[in-house]
This record gives C-alpha cells, structure tokens and sequence, in this order.
C-alpha cells in the first residue's frame, strides 16, 4: 500500500488578465482538482507558493481560498501551502493555528527555526518527511551590506540560498534519516523555461540557483514559481506549474498537476493534465483577416476564449488604427471576448521631409497645411473623416496658443 501526494502550485488566486478576472476558472480548476483527489485518493496535497495573485488579496479571493478548503477538509487529505514570492507571508499565517486544528498546513514565510518546516506524514506503512520552504526572502538567505556591487549581491544570494538547502538537508539526515524526504521549494531554477507571468525574483533571475544544492538524500523537490510544466535536470525535480494559464505566452502550456506514488521508499512519479477551461488564442494577419477568423471561431471550451489581435497591415492608415479601437471597445462574438490588440504596418507614411515636393521649405508651411498634406497620403480616409481630424486638429493648436 502507498502513500500519495499531489504537488501543484502557483493558483494565483485573484488573478486578472487584462481586466478579465479568473475567478470562474479557479472554480472549475478546484471542482476538477477535488474530483483527482477523490478518484486518486490523494493524502497530501502540496501547493508549492502564490496561492494568491496580490500580497493583499481581495476579499473575493480570501473568500474563494477558504471555500476551497472547506470542500478539501472532508475529503481526508492533508493540506500543505507554502508562500510565494506574490504572497504576504502575514496574511497566509493570520489564521495558521486554526487551520492546523483542520489537517491545513501553511508556511508563509522562512521561520524562526529550520525545524518548524519539518513535518512528517504517514499513510499505509509508508513514511515520508516533508520540507515545507517557503520563497525565500532576501534577509532569509543573507546580509545586506553598504556599498556592495550587484556582482556581490548575486554572488552571496547564491550562497545563501545553497546553505539553506544544506541546512535543510542536514536537518533531515540528523533527525529522520531512515525516512525518505520531499522538499518543497518556490524558487527559481537555471535552467529552467520562464514565461511572462513570473515576477522576477531574486535581481533578474541571475541567481538562479543549481538544483544540485538539493542534497542527495532528497527523493522529491515540488517547486512552485515557474508557471511551465517542467521537470529540471531529472523528473525528480519538478515545476507542477500554474493549473491555468495565467498570460499569452502560456498558452500553448498543458497544464497539469503531478501524482507521487510513494511506496517502499520509492517515488514513482506521474502528471495528470489539466483540461482547458478556456483558451488564450493569438491571431495574426491584416485587420479582414482577423474579422474573417473571429467570425468563424468556434469555441471548445466552457469560458470564453480570450483573443489577442496581432495585425499586419502593407499601407500606413489612420482608419485601420480607428478601426481596430473600434474592435476592441465594441465588439462582442459569441464564447470570445477580446482583450488585447496591436497594429503594425509594414510600410510607414515618411516624416515631414516625404511630405514636401522638391524646392518646398517647411518654413512656407503653416502646421494646418503640413497636417492636410499628411493626410493627402492616406487613400483610406473618407471625406467625413478628413473633416474630423482637421477640426480636432484645429483645437490641438488653438488650445497650444
Ligand atoms: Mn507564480
């Protein structure tokens, strides 16, 4: 019989994308999440870091985290939650003693002492020890000094986080060293595949730490922090990653969670993917193209898809750059919702110099005269439109003088 555990991380609770709020998606992540706990029977869930999106969540989100929970408190199931770089560790600690009567473990932050992150669980026959590391913040791991260099800095945070994991380490073979030990971490790992939606930590990334300093008696190390789905260096080491995409450049992510069986002190370890609930979809191409597409798409999944518009257009148009605010603003498609949008052209209307024919000084000009020429080069303008710029260029200047 086996002991099982469930690692994910990085729920983000609160979160919004563009004013588009991920509450919703979060239900659905939880329904499902409950429904593998129950079905796998689960005995550990692990939540390595950024259980909320804000240091200072909202009361939605509060409120969404302590539902979550109660539905997890009948299921039989230790709860264990580390803080993240976006967590307060205050805010996940406020209600620790009280959760703990319920089997919830928290750590927001590094403690007083290495052996508050200790905690042993057991199941079947089977031991396993867990070490529930927080992120770790700069005064955790070092010392600031005055007058230190950024090359200092780097260098000592390395260090400091390395002789953390060694503690840690250390700890486990002084006081449990027949027992096999799982480590929890938010960090950020070299080499690993970063995405938009991390915060960097730690000055840029640039001490990113060898998962060498987990020690050799770690069976298992469940990070949280990097949003990719992704083992580091062996599939001993994993990024569960974040159960939904959380920026576009997710979303070709499959999302998943990982399934520890451990038995006879082995770690046998396995994913389970995510379904989408809604998809973040880019499409690329001249403005006609991308109308065409969004009038045709289909939707697959339960929540609206979010679109991001990438148009390309060959001719430099102010009633393409109109036209596309207008799209953003206004437009409403069945099971998609439109949430970001940019527009290039490949060939640019000149600066003023292109405007003025051969043996013409721009000092004959008046501003009104330059801005009419301007919009001579714009085929794409109508009558009515040309009228409205000049009027509210007219404005422009009088409110200058
Ligand atoms: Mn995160």
């Amino acid at each position: 019989m086996a002991l099982k555990i469930l690692h994910t991380s990085d729920f983000h609770i609160g979160k919004q994308l563009l004013k588009v709020d991920f509450h919703e998606d979060m239900e659905l992540f939880f329904d499902w999440l409950i429904k593998v706990i129950k079905e796998e029977e689960i005995d550990v869930l692990l939540m390595s870091g950024d259980l909320f999106d804000q240091a200072n969540p909202s009361q939605q989100a509060m409120r969404q985290y302590y539902m979550f929970l109660k539905r997890m408190i009948p299921l039989n199931c230790k709860v264990m939650i580390t803080g993240g770089n976006h967590d307060s560790a205050q805010v996940l600690n406020a209600p620790k003693e009280l959760l703990e009567i319920l089997d919830v473990t928290i750590v927001g932050g590094s403690p007083e002492s290495i052996d508050e992150l200790f905690f042993t669980v057991e199941k079947n026959n089977q031991k396993v020890v867990i070490a529930a590391v927080p992120y770790l913040r700069d005064r955790d791991i070092r010392q600031a000094l005055a007058g230190e260099t950024y090359d200092d800095k780097i260098v000592q945070i390395r260090a400091g986080l390395a002789t953390y994991f060694q503690q840690v380490s250390h700890h486990h073979q002084l006081h449990f060293s027949d027992t096999p030990l799982l480590v929890m971490a938010h960090l950020f790992a070299q080499g690993a595949e970063t995405t938009e939606s991390e915060r960097e930590i730690q000055i840029g990334n640039q001490a990113g730490i060898d998962v060498n300093i987990f020690g050799a008696n770690t069976s298992y190390v469940a990070l949280g922090h990097i949003h990719k789905p992704q083992a580091v260096g062996n599939e001993n080491v994993q990024y569960s990653g974040s159960p939904i995409p959380l920026s576009f450049s997710e979303k070709e992510d499959t999302k998943r969670v990982i399934v520890l069986t451990v038995e006879n002190d082995q770690f046998n370890v396995q994913s389970i993917n995510i379904p989408a609930f809604r998809k973040l979809i880019t499409l690329k191409g001249t403005l006609n193209e991308a109308l065409d597409k969004l009038s045709k798409h289909v939707p697959t999944t339960v929540l609206p898809d979010l679109i991001e518009l990438q148009i390309i257009e060959e001719q430099e148009s102010i009633a393409k750059v109109k036209e596309l605010d207008e799209l953003l603003s206004t437009a409403e498609y069945e099971g998609l919702q439109i949430v970001k949008g940019k527009i290039e052209f490949k060939h640019k209307v000149q600066g003023t110099g292109a405007l003025l024919n051969n043996g013409e000084d721009i000092s004959q000009f008046q501003p009104i005269d330059l801005f009419k020429k301007r919009l001579e080069q714009d085929p794409s303008l109508e009558k009515d439109h040309v009228d409205e710029l000049l009027n509210a260029f007219r404005e422009i200047l009088e409110d200058n003088n």
